[in-house]
């Protein structure tokens, strides 16, 4: 018998009680691969459902090769494939923000490449790429990190091929592995990567002039990377906002418990409010701030501060001096006049960068202010240090302002605090601010994002055995049994703007004001207002009848009769 000592010193490498258990749980697969307990390959064919955007005049003149095999139409699975595929080399690599699941993908892709054809990892991804950092991935490794959370099996960056230097860097990759495949788990940002890639490997890397597959798989809690029914929510989404709905709810069980406090938190997910408005159905907060509402109603900054300050004065009228709002983390950026300014600060940040970049901090806010048009300049001017600081910090490799840097539910505390106090100087307002971000990327997947990874991991190595390039791995159907199906990279291309030029990209999905779960908020926001009628959804389940829900806005989003998933 052990000593309780030698048992907690078995618990140390991720051999928790709980992570040992996660890792027994099955995982349904859609019934295209047959068994779960021995998954098979599935072959894919053209439905009739072909992709455009508004810009695929151009992507066919940028794409040639892409465009012309895959004609942007969507493929479904069509039985298990007749072909045993064998030897092909495929390496895989997380790339972006973590997101839970990500494990599950390459345990799928591991499980249905089978021994036949060898899984390669990719260390801390797309540079690990261009280092040419690989390692072959066993089955010993596959069946420790299922159903774990995190991406630090491979690790992950930001960083974005684009130079020719970079690509003639991959090339060198897969030369040296010998690769057949590429396999780029990510975001819409490392999607319109991988769309990139799978342009310039599409053919000459080998000695034979055949090229190298690449596939996409959609990742990122921030659920902005989404097609209508053909992928209704990318993988990482359900547990991070288990996590914060699990948090705010503890919060708003101390507002009516303790009776003294405001509550501001800021919820990480980028640019679209997905997160907060999935964490306002979970847990019916007093007010959530929806930035792509605030877009829509051009609502100024003085005009949401005073929304805010209205609800405060209210509810503080009928004795409720505490309450709980949320604002998503890319807030800042949809108030009109912000864009703006930002839209010119980014410009401007990008033609002086040599010369703004060798000034001190301190000297920083006044360079850029000067070269800012008059409006932007006062607006740039008016904004306390903490803000101004972040929106001169560096853009990321794709050229985005870095939200979860700036404090904007410190500026909303601020700001309503001296509203409050014009309308009605009675009302007490202590606030506390927060942000919930970090700590929900890498939790333990849901059950539904640990089957939904899994299936997404057996679809992309399936559309690999296939001899499929260009596609993202998607399975529709999520409650009713679930199909793997691929959708062309090239048909989801757009142009934006990006470190001051027009570059291609996969559009972020934001928050649509005319979408069932945008509404479903509208029609009951201003009860959670006036009301304590808030839930606590509790931590998530992993046994028991609550593991197997959906998302809130997913299920009403895609007219679903319940809140229950269903894969299998
Ligand atoms: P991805 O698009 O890469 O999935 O980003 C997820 C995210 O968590 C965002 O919500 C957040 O704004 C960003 O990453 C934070 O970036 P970093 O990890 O570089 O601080």
């Amino acid at each position: 018998m052990s000593t309780l000592v030698e048992q907690l010193i078995q618990t140390e490498a991720h051999q928790s009680i709980f992570e040992s258990a996660v890792r027994q749980l099955p995982l349904p697969v859609c019934a295209a691969f047959g068994s779960s307990s021995s998954p098979q390959a599935v072959s894919f064919s053209n439905t009739d459902r072909i992709l455009s955007t508004k810009d695929s005049e151009g992507v066919r003149a940028q794409f040639p090769q892409s465009v012309a095999a895959s004609g942007n139409v969507v493929l479904t699975s069509a039985g298990p494939s007749s072909a045993a595929v064998q030897g092909k080399r495929v390496a895989v690599l997380f790339s972006g923000g973590p997101a839970a699941g990500g494990h599950n993908v390459v345990c799928g892709l591991k499980r249905v490449l089978g021994a036949g054809n060898t899984l390669f990892g990719v260390k801390a991804g797309p540079k690990g790429l261009l280092k040419g950092s690989l390692f072959e991935i066993t089955d010993a490794n596959v069946d420790f990190i299922l159903n774990t959370g995190g991406f630090d099996f491979l690790g992950s960056d930001r960083t974005k091929i684009k130079s020719d230097k970079q690509f003639a860097q991959v090339r060198e990759t897969c030369i040296k592995h010998n690769l057949d495949a590429i396999v780029v788990v990510g975001g819409d940002d490392s999607n319109t990567n991988a769309a990139v890639l799978a342009e310039s490997l599409f053919t000459g890397v080998k000695a034979d002039g055949s090229g190298v597959q690449v596939i996409g798989v959609p990742k990122t809690i921030d659920g902005d990377l989404q097609v209508g029914d053909l992928l209704s929510i990318s993988f990482g989404f359900d547990t991070a906002t288990r996590i914060y709905s699990e948090m705010v709810g503890n919060i708003l069980q101390d507002t009516s418990s303790s009776l003294k406090y405001w509550h501001f938190v800021k919820l990480m997910g980028r640019s679209a409010s997905h997160v907060a408005l999935e964490v306002a159905l979970q847990t019916k907060p007093a007010i959530a701030l929806i930035s792509e509402e605030i877009a829509s109603k051009q609502e100024s900054l003085a005009s949401i501060i005073d929304r805010v300050a209205q609800v405060i004065v209210e509810r503080s009228h009928q004795g409720m001096n505490y309450g709980v709002l949320l604002a998503p983390e890319g807030l800042i950026e949809f108030i009109p006049e912000m864009n703006a300014m930002i839209a010119e600060l980014n410009d401007l940040l990008a033609h002086h960068l040599t010369k703004f970049s060798a000034l001190t901090d301190d000297a920083k806010p006044a360079f850029i202010g000067h070269k800012l048009s008059p409006d932007n300049a006062s607006l740039f001017a008016s904004l306390p240090h903490y803000i101004v600081n972040m929106l001169l910090a560096e853009r990321d490799s794709h050229g985005n302002l870095q939200v979860s840097l700036i404090p904007t539910e410190q500026l909303l505390i601020d700001m309503a605090k001296q509203r409050v106090k014009e309308l009605d100087p009675q009302v007490p307002f202590a606030a506390h601010s927060h942000f919930l971000g970090y700590e929900g990327r890498c939790g333990a997947p849901t059950l539904f994002d640990a089957a939904y990874t899994y299936n997404l991991g057996l679809t992309a190595g399936s559309l690999i055995l296939d001899g499929r390039t260009g596609y993202m791995a998607t399975i529709t159907g999520l409650t009713s049994g679930g199909t793997p199906q691929a959708i062309p990279l090239a048909g989801l291309l757009n142009i934006e703007r990006r470190h001051g030029k027009d570059e291609f990209v996969i559009e972020k999905a934001l928050v649509k004001m005319d979408s069932p779960a945008m509404q479903y908020f509208v029609a009951r926001r201003s009860d959670w207002a006036a009301g304590d009628l808030f839930a606590s959804p509790g931590p998530r389940q992993f046994w028991g009848p609550t593991t197997h829900q959906l998302p809130i806005s997913v299920a009403l989003n895609s007219g679903a009769d319940s809140l229950m998933f269903s894969i299998g």
